[in-house]
């Protein structure tokens, strides 16, 4: 079962992980550069069983990225809380209101004027996969920042058609000169892809990944990416790299990593999509299902902000 591989990952970094006080100040236990392979053909997705995952939450931050949104509203718009913990820790810094998350969120669907001040999380991932600031010559030497920036995605998928053989199938978040603008660096931060025997295969090099949350969303969506871009390019999937530089379990999920190490994955959830969107920016969530997903219930645990 593909999830031993990250159960197995787990125990480790909770048993043998460097313990370490991280920017959050909660502190953790970490292991630098660990590598997981997993299958997708025959339909297959890799979704924790041994805790209910929110895959439709993180199907909709997908295709918020690919939309090039970096507010929280449209999020917040569909039910989706987990980017609004940052944006509303500024405000609180800033304001010194006292302030819950369920009121900073009905403000910023209430409040446009609020929304595009607070809700903003600068230039991340949206903004940089598929509209890269680009300057063109303005004359005289000079040079302005084009109205239009390069969008790797579309760039990425017109690649795949036509030279499925590079090796520069690549693309990032991780803009240095625009890195201190953002609310986060990037976490999940290239992507590369590989075509071999009309099977796509992707890689995602993660810097950093809180095992405990974000590590279930980030290798579902880097999946389902795969599964977007192979249909696009009319290939089959291959296979997801999931490779990371700093893999943590924070030291406040110690009950997640107990309970979820005593489960026995169930199941062997696999992904459908619906249609053939027109692009890789027409997808809609109701374009995807999940089939065969029997987790063991959610655990909860808090994130460090
Ligand atoms: N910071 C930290 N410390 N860890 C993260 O995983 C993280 N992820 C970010 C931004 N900053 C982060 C973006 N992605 C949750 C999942 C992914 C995510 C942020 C938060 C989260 O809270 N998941 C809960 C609730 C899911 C839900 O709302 O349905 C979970 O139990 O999976
Ligand atoms: P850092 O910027 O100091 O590395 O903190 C970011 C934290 O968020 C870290 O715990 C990793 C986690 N994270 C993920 O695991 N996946 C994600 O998609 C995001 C955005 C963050």
């Amino acid at each position: 079962h593909f999830e031993h591989q990250y159960l197995d990952l787990l125990r480790d970094v909770w048993e043998r992980g460097d313990e370490r006080r991280d920017r959050t100040g909660v502190g953790t236990r970490s292991l630098f550069g660990p590598t997981l392979r997993f299958d997708l053909s025959d339909d297959r997705i890799p979704l924790l069983t041994t805790k209910r995952v929110a895959w439709k939450t993180a199907a909709r931050e997908l295709l918020w990225f690919l939309s090039g949104e970096t507010n929280i509203r449209p999020l917040v718009a569909q039910g989706v809380h987990i980017w609004t913990d940052w944006p509303l820790d500024a405000y609180r810094r800033h304001s010194g209101e006292v302030i819950d998350r369920d009121a900073f969120e009905a403000r910023i669907l209430a409040d446009d004027v609020f929304a595009a001040r607070w809700g903003e999380l600068g230039p991340v991932y949206g903004k940089q996969w598929v509209d890269w600031p680009r300057f063109e010559p303005a004359g005289d030497g000079l040079y302005r920042r084009a109205a239009r920036g390069i969008d790797q995605i579309a760039g990425l998928v017109e690649a795949l058609r036509t030279n499925p053989a590079s090796r520069r199938l690549i693309f990032t978040g991780w803009n240095v000169a625009e890195l201190d603008q953002m609310a986060l660096p990037p976490c999940h931060m290239t992507y590369q892809y590989h075509v071999a025997n009309g099977r796509l295969s992707g890689m995602l090099w993660q810097r950093s990944c809180d095992l405990g949350l974000g590590f279930a969303f980030n290798a579902f969506s880097a999946a389902l990416l795969i599964r977007m871009l192979a249909q696009q390019a009319d290939l089959a999937p291959g296979e997801l790299v999931w490779s990371c530089g700093d893999a943590h379990v924070y030291l406040n999920h110690e009950h997640l990593v107990r309970e979820q190490l005593a489960r026995e994955p169930r199941g062997a959830p696999t992904l459908a999509i619906a249609r053939r969107p027109a692009s890789i920016f027409d997808y809609a969530i109701e374009d995807f299902t999940v089939a065969g997903y029997d987790p063991h219930p959610h655990i909860a645990a808090p994130v460090a902000v």
